[in-house]
């Protein structure tokens, strides 16, 4: 048996007030698509068995190089994060594991493991971080990391991801992350080549550290910190990095990380089809990397990311992605934005779900272009929310976690023990 946070009466009496209409929904639903040939309850059983994780980071409020604003509450070590992230997928069901990020939630790895089980979660990613100086550390990151000019810093910085992983074998995580935030900020400030080959040496020492059922997946983002250029920018570089590395090497996608406009999608497909997609940063976007909550602006895109990948789940049944969120919440309690953007998630996920395959493949064979993309647009029309909300209840959640989650009153309870926490002014002064 595992702990339950958030009171199971609780969450009880809210099903009960909802459950009479969330059947009538579902059959009425379950009738209409099987007019279009889908069985309601094959899609309910995929939907159900979809895990995205939470990142550790993500439970406590976020902020700009302004400001940052935190809430009641907000968790004070990874114990309490580990706790919020349990509240998310006791109500969800779609959380099963946290992805930590080292040193920020550096502390006992058995401790870890243990606070993690007692809630039935387990451990996604690694994430290393070379792009802000930890204390006491004895060379700066300032002017990069694994390519820095300097020796004596690239190698602290392959040493730390060497302990990522030591510390990830303990807690049983399977894959290593790396973002860093190298560049430049000034034309000529760098050599570009010598900078990438810098890299890429380093990268390889990381990797050959690596164990064999391990992953490692590198992240890449057009630019910030670095204004002028970044070293692992696009996926085109990506690419490169997976291919030089080896087969445990693959390419991780931040939703966030490109330029407006980008077409994501087609990033996955490529990368898919040629077998180096390796996970998904889920958010969005309308800059730049601003970290709102996945399918929070354009919820289309998030449909056909998806699109993309059940059609590549179709033709190839070891197509196992990692997928976890990635965003920062600045002006909402993190576990709601969490639970939200995790449903939103897998909203995308069954819609994709019910694309007429068939019906599309003839379509963009007989170049039918608006046959093709009713297909899509239909799919994406259909309100999946009583497929997800029964896969929440017989998972034993919510089947309305926000509603459950503020009747709870989990936030003000936390508050009594956890104490207020100061604002800042950011970075920026
Ligand atoms: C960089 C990033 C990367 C980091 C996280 C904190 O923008 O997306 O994944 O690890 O944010
Ligand atoms: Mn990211
Ligand atoms: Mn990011």
């Amino acid at each position: 048996m595992t702990d339950t946070i958030i009171d199971p009466s609780v969450v009880e009496a809210d099903n009960a007030r909802r459950v009479d209409d969330l059947h009538a929904d579902y059959d009425s639903l379950g009738e209409r698509l099987d007019r279009r040939g889908i069985s309601i309850d094959a899609i309910k059983a995929k939907v159900a068995g979809f895990n995205i994780a939470v990142p550790s980071w993500g439970v406590g409020t976020g902020g700009t190089r302004f400001a940052r604003f935190p809430g009641l509450g907000e968790p004070r070590d990874i114990f309490d994060k580990i706790e919020d992230c349990a509240v998310i997928s006791q109500l969800t069901q779609a959380t099963k594991t946290v992805s930590l990020h080292i040193p920020w939630d550096k502390a006992d790895p058995n401790r870890l493991k243990q606070a993690a089980s007692r809630f039935g979660l387990g451990f996604d990613a690694m994430n290393s971080n070379t792009f802000s100086d930890a204390k006491g550390q004895l060379q700066s990151y300032k002017f990069g990391s694994l390519s820095s000019a300097d020796a004596a810093t690239r190698q602290q910085a392959i040493e730390h991801n060497l302990e990522c992983i030591e510390i990830g074998k303990t807690i049983g995580s399977k894959a290593l992350t790396v973002w860093i935030g190298d560049g430049s900020n000034f034309p000529g400030q760098v050599n570009f080549a010598r900078q990438f080959e810098h890299y890429l040496n380093s990268m390889k020492a990381v990797y050959a550290a690596l164990p064999d059922d391990w992953r490692i997946y590198t992240e890449h983002k057009m630019y910030e910190p670095a204004f002028y250029s970044t070293v692992v920018q696009d996926w085109g570089t990506n690419y490169i990095i997976a291919k030089e590395l080896g087969d445990k090497a693959m390419c991780l996608v931040d939703l966030g990380h490109h330029a407006p406009n980008v077409n994501i999608e087609m990033i996955v497909s490529r990368l898919a089809q040629f077998g180096k997609l390796g996970g998904f940063h889920f958010n969005d976007s309308k800059y730049g990397d601003d970290d709102l909550d996945a399918g929070a602006i354009d919820p289309y895109r998030l449909f056909l990311v998806f699109n993309e990948l059940v059609d590549i789940e179709g033709r190839d049944a070891d197509f196992h992605p990692a997928h976890m969120l990635d965003q920062s919440h600045n002006v909402t309690d993190p576990i709601e934005s969490l639970m939200l953007s995790a449903s939103d998630v897998q909203r995308a996920y069954a819609q994709a779900l019910l694309v007429d395959r068939k019906e599309l493949e003839a379509a963009q064979q007989g170049n039918d272009a608006l046959a093709a993309t009713q297909a899509l647009r239909l799919a994406y029309r259909t309100d999946v929310e009583p497929i997800l909300a029964l896969a929440r209840l017989e998972n034993g959640g919510a089947i309305d976690p926000l509603a459950t989650y503020r009747a709870a009153g989990y936030r003000a309870r936390v508050a009594e023990i956890r104490p207020a926490v100061e604002g800042g002014s950011g970075g920026i002064v």
